[in-house]
């Protein structure tokens, strides 16, 4: 495998593309350091504990910090300085996040989850960062201003690039500027995240059900006879897929689109608050179903394509089905007979 960086990839396969400008290639390698740094903190996490530094302040008199806060403050910071930002959102903040005067602003927006899957972060468990990535006109009213959330609220299908950094075993890089999806792993010794799988596609009949189960009895019939079929004997595999579920949407959607598979996170009862389930629109499902698109695979609402979704809120919620093409396609046959969505 020839040891090609992700930017080096970008430019050597994207070169008539728009992606590869200067100010995309800022903005990527800015991010790839944010995630560089989030990792060497994710990394120390067990020995933060193991060494019982878990109090007020740290060995060096600093505050010890929650990794979600950390790794949210490390790309807040990094990426204003960009210079490429119009504005951001993230999970852990309410409203949009300017870029602070003086600070040069550009025309793109990004979206992100700074730790997705961060309650399994004591457990040694995979987490990861999710980013989405729009670019507003240039020649919009008020080009050199914080746009208007109205602005950058848009499908999904308009996004850029989107990827997610996975803190694990290795950490990788895995992204698309809409020609592919391509995995990177980091290599320590030389700092850099490597070329390790180009041109990912999702098998397009999965083997893998991904789903919280216990919340059965909180779903609609349709949700239930999804997660049935999959179980079930009469199945297109005529026979039950695994069922395999870490609780870190990342890392479930990694391995689910290498190996083939789908993750199901239906609306549910649980909470008249949030009637369309946990998963976010814009910092959750829509970079991932732009990644899932792109490897060959599916991802709806159990009726309407995540990409088409108008938002209307910044931290809309959305039901999500999302993995191989024949299996998020026969969820959307299953929620059609029940008459969902219409
Ligand atoms: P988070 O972004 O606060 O970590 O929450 C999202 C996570 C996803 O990674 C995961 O798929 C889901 O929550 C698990 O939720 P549940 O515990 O309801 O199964
Ligand atoms: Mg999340």
């Amino acid at each position: 495998m020839p040891q090609i960086t992700v930017l080096e990839h970008l430019l050597l396969h994207q070169k008539e593309s728009p992606m590869a400008t200067g100010r995309f290639t800022r903005l990527l390698n800015e991010l790839i350091l944010a995630a560089k740094i989030i990792a060497r903190e994710v990394n120390k996490a067990g020995l933060v504990d193991v060494l019982g530094f878990t109090g007020e302040t740290n060995v060096q008199d600093e505050e010890v910090r929650k990794l979600d806060e950390y790794a949210n403050k490390v790309l807040i910071h990094r990426m204003a300085r960009a210079g490429v930002l119009c504005a951001m959102g993230s999970e852990e903040n309410a409203d949009l996040i300017e870029i602070p005067d003086p600070l040069p602003r550009g025309d793109y927006f990004l979206m992100f989850d700074p730790l997705d899957g961060s309650t399994n972060i004591d457990a040694n468990v995979n987490v990861g960062t999710i980013f989405s990535i729009y670019r507003l006109p240039s020649d919009r009213p008020n080009a050199n201003c914080t746009p208007l959330l109205s602005e950058v609220l848009m499908p999904g299908s308009q996004q850029v690039a989107a990827g997610y950094f996975l803190y694990g075993t290795s950490t990788m890089m895995v992204y698309s500027t809409g020609k592919g999806v391509h995995g990177f792993t980091l290599d320590p010794s030389v700092g850099e995240f490597l070329l390790s799988h180009p041109d990912i596609r999702t098998p397009e009949l999965g083997k893998i059900y991904s789903v919280n189960e216990s919340y059965w009895h909180y779903w609609d019939e349709a949700a239930k006879e999804s997660v049935a079929y999959f179980k079930s004997l009469e199945n297109e595999r005529r026979k039950p897929y695994s069922l395999r579920y870490i609780g870190s949407l990342v890392a479930d959607f990694h391995r689910n689109m290498l190996y083939g598979g789908v993750f199901l996170y239906p609306a549910d009862a649980r909470d008249p608050k949030k009637p369309q389930g946990k998963l976010r629109l814009l910092c959750e499902a829509s970079p991932l179903a732009f990644l899932a698109e792109q490897a060959g695979g599916r991802a709806t609402d159990g009726s309407r394509r995540i990409l088409d979704i108008e938002p209307h809120e910044l931290h809309q919620r959305v039901p999500l089905f999302i993995g191989s093409r024949r299996d998020v396609e026969k969820i959307g046959e299953i929620f059609a007979k029940h008459g969902a969505g219409n």
